[in-house]
């Protein structure tokens, strides 16, 4: 047997980031990983004897300097009720960069070894306590953006991925047993059904998954909005109530925002990916001058720009240039901001008699917030094409090492679907029949090579 699969040395990881943090979760697992981890805990007598799925309160010891490192709570598992399937100690101590290096160099001393990404929940899928699909929501799990891509994900673990795709593999399995009846017995088919009914739903069932992926995908790589205009027209500050948070510097003087600034938040269940960017002007700083050609750049890819214009000044020659250029444009918001002070009419009067669509054109304060409400439903309405409607309940594809597996059984079944039709002899349609259960089988892990686990594995953060 190949090394993958044999693994049961002790390994160890830090669980939670590598920062400073109330607490800190280290893992570990293996065959002797209990007795390996007991010389370096103060209470290790209680440890060996100790049974599973128990709770023990002690110092972890630096041995060599005589001394304690830390006050941990430490979980012990006993093999095979783990997550790993194997014996298991898991260290919760103090978040501190420092203890956590310290524990981390005591374990390796005592004979751990780090683990690699991913390879607890390896080891969980090679001990079958998890099937693939769920080994790989919980990476999504870990990695989800939005509320919507975590409850999605956390549907997989409960195991719906993995029933939808035993269900069609059924199917396929009652067919091929009907066509091995058939061949084994050299029945009359009259005397015995095909259920050719059954491929052609699991073609349906299989379209449903493939399409659900460019669902996922929309989900997951959000909507870009950028924020644009004159300089000092309030972008920063608009960018700042997004985020309700002041992330971009807000200032009076002109130019303030030389870079563009990427950062993202949620509205709706919608991922916007929002950028701040420097405003436009004739700038004779070559630094600035760059920063405006990246926001022309990021203004023409954007999903959605908000043309933020100041309505307490003239407009600038760049603002009639670009009103000019894009009245029409229905991706683009005019946003008349600074309501708050004295309204200067001709700039709101060029602006409305420019833009075409006047429910394009919004009024708002950043400062005492007039109109941003109306400035959010403008923005869900323009966007509402982004929206789709996903129940919690659905499956939704988000691995695209399953998607690409789903895409081959579909066009094995398209092909079987075409032999039926043809009416070519029946150990043909077993042979296919059986390729379209192995493709199954290697979404959930049940046919897997040792080179798909590598690869999918590495993909996992460490700890996992
Ligand atoms: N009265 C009032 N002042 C505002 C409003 N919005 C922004 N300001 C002020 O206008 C000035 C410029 O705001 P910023 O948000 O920095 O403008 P900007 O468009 O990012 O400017 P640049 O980065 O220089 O292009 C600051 O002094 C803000 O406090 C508003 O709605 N009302
Ligand atoms: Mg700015």
């Amino acid at each position: 047997m190949s090394k993958l699969f044999e693994r049961d040395d002790d390994i160890v990881a830090l669980a939670t980031p590598f920062l400073s943090s109330a607490l800190c979760v280290i893992r570990s697992s293996g065959a002797s990983s209990i007795s390996k981890f007991s010389k370096i805990f103060s209470n290790h007598s209680a440890l060996n004897s100790a049974s599973g799925n128990t709770i023990h309160y002690g110092y972890i010891l630096d041995n060599e300097n005589n001394c304690k490192v830390d006050e941990v709570v430490v979980c012990l598992y006993r093999a095979p009720k783990s997550f790993t399937g194997q014996d298991a100690i898991e260290v919760m101590a103090h978040g501190s960069v420092v203890g956590i290096k310290k524990i981390i160099d005591l374990f390796l001393k005592s004979g751990f070894r780090m683990a690699e990404p991913g390879e607890f929940t390896l080891r969980a899928f090679l001990a079958k306590k998890i099937d693939l699909t769920k080994a790989e929501a919980i990476n999504e799990i870990v990695f989800a953006k939005t509320n919507k891509t975590y409850s999605l994900a956390v549907n997989k673990l409960s195991g719906a991925l993995f029933v939808k795709i035993d269900t069609i593999k059924k199917s396929i399995l009652n067919f091929l047993s009907a066509v091995s009846v058939y061949l084994d017995y050299e029945v009359d088919d009259h005397e015995i059904s095909i259920p050719f009914d059954l491929i052609l739903n699991s073609k349906a069932e299989l379209k449903k998954l493939i399409n659900s992926y460019k669902i996922y995908e929309k989900i997951d790589h959000g909507v870009t909005l950028v924020l644009a205009g004159s300089v000092n027209a309030g972008k920063s500050s608009l960018f700042n109530l997004f985020l309700k948070k002041d992330r971009s510097i807000v200032s009076s003087y002109p130019g303030t925002t030389r870079d563009y600034i990427e950062a993202s938040f949620e509205l709706d269940g919608i991922l916007f990916n929002l950028f701040d960017t420097a405003g436009l002007r004739d700038a004779d700083n070559f630094v600035e001058r760059l920063g405006i050609e990246k926001s022309n750049s990021l203004i023409k890819e954007a999903s959605l720009v908000i043309y933020v214009i100041d309505v307490n000044s003239n407009l600038t020659r760049d603002d009639i240039l670009f009103i000019d250029k894009n009245k029409s444009n229905s991706k683009i918001l005019f946003v008349l901001n600074k309501i708050d002070l004295k309204i200067n009419k001709s700039t709101e009067e060029f602006v409305r008699s420019s833009v075409l669509n006047s429910s394009n054109l919004i009024m708002i304060s950043t400062k005492n917030l007039e109109g941003i409400d109306i400035l959010y439903d403008k923005i869900k309405a323009l966007i509402s094409y982004e929206r789709v409607e996903v129940g919690l309940d659905d499956i939704i594809i988000s691995s695209r090492r399953q998607m690409q597996l789903l895409e081959k059984a579909y066009a094995l079944i398209v092909d079987l679907l075409g032999k039926i039709d043809r009416q070519v002899s029946y150990d043909m349609l077993a042979f296919d029949a059986y390729e379209i259960i192995n493709c199954l089988g290697e979404i959930t892990g049940e046919v897997s090579s040792e080179d798909v686990l590598n690869n999918m594995f590495k993909n996992f953060c460490l700890g996992k």
